[in-house]
């Protein structure tokens, strides 16, 4: 007498041992970030719409100032979310932006500034030093909660329920129009990896930058 499968049976069984079953797969891929030469690129931003962000993470993001430079140099939060800038070096520093999405500016500081900024409109801040002018910084400011910045290795990483039709690469040095570029992910399945390719112009490659910055 051979017990018929049934699909649900699976699904009783996981709950009898206290297990939730999963009942939507989720959806896992990456996005690699390359160059004109086809070397990783780090510190691009990566959206993958799907989950909208209603409330904001607690967490508080950090941008560190290391022998001044803003570190990491990019980083993405959601709507929202809070950022401290915490000072490692042992000058002051006095952290600004005028972007449209946020105009903000702390006392000269040491140590940790007093309380966190916080990021209510999507879009870019860019961050800069009253005192020292070649300091850039910039925070990405997401309506999605599958937000993620590209590592050395050019690579971000995503679980999420499905995968998006489209995602958007933003990069400072990016040569796209607002630095932005929506690509389709119609190439990638489950579990694959979707290249994209920037044309990206490095300005501190370019003449004049490091006397800039030793001033
Ligand atoms: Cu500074």
């Amino acid at each position: 007498m051979a017990s018929r499968k049934s699909p649900y049976l699976f699904a009783y069984l996981l709950c009898a041992l206290g297990l939730t079953p999963v009942t939507s797969l989720a959806a896992e891929f990456a996005v690699l970030v390359v160059d004109q030469q086809g070397m990783p690129v780090a510190n691009a931003v990566i959206e993958s719409p799907g989950a909208a962000v209603s409330i904001a993470p607690s967490q508080i993001a950090i941008i560190d100032q290391v022998n001044k430079r803003f570190v990491p140099m990019v980083i993405a939060v959601q709507r929202g979310q809070r950022v401290n800038f915490p000072n490692n070096d042992n000058i002051r520093h006095h952290v600004y932006s005028f972007s449209a999405i946020k105009q903000f500016s702390t006392e000269l500081y040491a140590d940790t500034p007093g309380a966190p900024v916080a990021f209510e409109q999507s879009g870019v801040a860019v961050l800069g030093c009253n005192i020292h002018d070649s300091m850039v910084g910039y925070i990405y400011v997401s309506d999605w909660q599958n937000v993620a910045v590209s590592d050395a290795s050019g690579l971000v990483r995503f679980e999420q329920s499905a995968i998006p039709e489209q995602i958007v690469v933003w990069h400072p040095w990016s040569n796209d129009t607002d630095n932005r570029r929506t690509v389709s992910t119609a190439s990638i399945s489950e579990g694959g990896t979707l290249e994209v390719q920037l044309s990206i112009t490095n300005p501190e490659r370019a003449f004049g930058f490091r006397a800039l910055r030793d001033q």
